[in-house]
């Protein structure tokens, strides 16, 4: 496990500055993120998996246990980042910490592979010259590090929300709606924990098992789309004076492609 801490001001990597540390939530959540301190006591649980900068593609794909995932049903870049609040957490992976498949910890543990968006943060994923298109059921799977607090009980769920939003031409968006605040989390990204990881032979691209937050182009009028952009609402406290947090929001670890248009 690593503990990465980032300053409040600087820029890093590419267009990505994590200068929004002087600037607070309003408050409305003020329960503490026990993400903050990186490691939360439950009981025997292991709740974090290792970090790391997501998967290695071999052979033009991601393997897993009974094939190999083709790499095209991934993001194939970052175009933009806009840093919130207390974020930044997992950033020095950009961008390969969010290509790839997912490396879930399982229903009860939170991944690490991710960057986290802070308050209020935001991030645009572009999967060109690939697309989503709608298929059957769900055609695109958002990954976050949602783990259950009580093992067996899905309303236990330490969720991040986040809006979730697609594209095909990289300006006109189309938003699932995500306005809840407590579960069920509804049309939200991050509140389902991740099952699929490149160790365990759970296919990332299957919404019946893989986990993570399924989203059905259908349910918004969709078709096709290149790019998903995903804001943080958690709306979590960022403290004005002393330490900051590091992992306040929406933590993404991969975004995957189940209904997919391949040139
Ligand atoms: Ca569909
Ligand atoms: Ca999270």
């Amino acid at each position: 496990m690593r503990n990465i801490v980032l300053g409040c001001a600087g820029a890093i990597g590419i267009t990505i500055a994590f200068v929004a540390c002087g600037s607070s939530s309003d408050g409305a959540k003020s329960s503490e993120n026990p993400l903050d301190s990186g490691t939360i006591d439950l009981g025997d649980a292991n709740v974090f998996v290792e970090a790391g900068t997501g998967p290695t593609p071999v052979d033009g794909g991601f393997p897993f246990d009974g094939g190999t995932l083709a790499i095209d049903r991934f993001a194939t870049s970052v175009v933009d980042v806009s840093p919130g609040s207390c974020g930044g957490f997992g950033s020095d992976g950009l961008p390969t910490v969010v290509e790839g498949p997912p490396v879930g910890g399982g229903a009860e543990e939170g991944s690490l592979d991710v960057v986290s968006l802070g308050g209020g943060g935001s991030i645009t994923l572009s999967f060109a010259p690939n697309a989503i298109v709608d298929g059957t059921g769900p055609d695109f799977i958002v990954f976050e590090n949602a783990f259950l607090t009580h093992p067996g009980d899905p309303t236990s769920v330490y969720a991040e929300p986040g809006e979730v939003s697609v594209s095909d031409d990289g300006t006109n968006w189309t938003t699932f709606p995500c306005t809840a605040t407590t579960y069920p989390y509804g049309a939200c990204a991050g509140w389902h924990p991740v099952l699929s990881s490149p160790d365990n032979g759970i296919d990332p691209a299957d919404p019946n098992a893989a986990g993570g937050d399924a989203f059905d182009l259908k349910d918004i009028g969709v078709t096709h789309a290149k790019y998903v952009r995903i804001v943080d609402k958690t709306n979590e406290e960022c403290p004005a004076t002393g330490p900051k947090p590091d992992k306040n929001g929406f933590d993404l670890d991969a975004v995957v492609i189940a209904n997919a248009e391949t040139p």
